[in-house]
């Protein structure tokens, strides 16, 4: 390649990574919208936290690797989905359907695919909800729609995924049996934990209305 063909792949490139910076800074705001509109509403947050990534040229080398290669970025696009990812935690169950509903509700918002790994774990009992999206980026010269992986977890879920992921990285994949057993036993101990959880708050929900009641019977008096 001459240097002004090198230039112009740079360019590429780079623009290529700075539509995924936007998705994610859009998909950001839309969250943030939801959940502020939510607490003046409600007085409570559905979600805990968000983090967004895009990932590493290394990683993408890798899984295209994996994935056979590709010829261009457009390939690359169609190929590798998860490109730009946010992870969205919130903290019961309920509220994982709550966020997934809101954002295929969004007119703009394109979804692609749902895997709901809460209904069906995986056999290591990893549990999470992931949606694939598309969303609009609107640049100086042109409109995208890029893709962006949404991963949404409870609290214990998202423990449970970044310990697993540590142990899985640190083993290289072969992790010894015995602590795969034991991740699965955390894993089904986090599954409790979620249910205890919504049936705590639950109950609170329910004292609460009781209240209301009787406060609103008092004021009929
Ligand atoms: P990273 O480093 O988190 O980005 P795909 O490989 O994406 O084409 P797949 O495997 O069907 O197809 O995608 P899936 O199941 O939706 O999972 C993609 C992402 O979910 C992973 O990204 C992880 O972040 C997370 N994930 C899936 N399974 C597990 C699991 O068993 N344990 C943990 N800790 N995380 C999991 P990457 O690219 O693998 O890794």
């Amino acid at each position: 390649h001459t240097i002004e063909q090198l230039k112009h792949i740079r360019h590429n490139v780079t623009r290529f990574m700075m539509m995924y910076e936007f998705a994610l800074k859009e998909l950001e705001t839309k969250i943030e919208i939801l959940n502020d509109e939510f607490l003046a509403l409600h007085e409570y947050n559905p979600i805990e936290h968000t983090k967004s990534r895009v990932k590493s040229p290394e990683s993408l080398m890798k899984k295209l690797q994996r994935k056979g290669g590709a010829q261009s970025l457009d390939e690359i696009r169609e190929t590798i989905r998860d490109i730009a990812g946010l992870r969205i935690t919130c903290s019961f169950t309920e509220d994982i359907y709550w966020v997934c509903d809101m954002l295929k509700n969004q007119t703009d918002i394109n979804v692609i695919e749902i895997k709901d790994y809460i209904k069906e774990p995986k056999p290591n009992g990893y549990r999470s909800l992931h949606m694939i999206i598309q969303v609009p980026v609107f640049m100086s010269d042109r409109q995208e729609s890029v893709y962006v992986e949404v991963q949404i977890r409870t609290i214990a879920m998202d423990f449970w995924a970044s310990l697993e992921h540590k142990i899985f990285y640190k083993y290289e994949g072969s992790v010894p049996t015995q602590l795969i057993t034991e991740l699965k036993d955390a894993a089904d101990s986090a599954t409790a934990l979620d249910r205890k959880m919504e049936k705590l708050r639950h109950e609170i929900e329910s004292i609460k209305l009781a209240e209301h009641e009787h406060e609103e019977y008092e004021f009929i008096d």
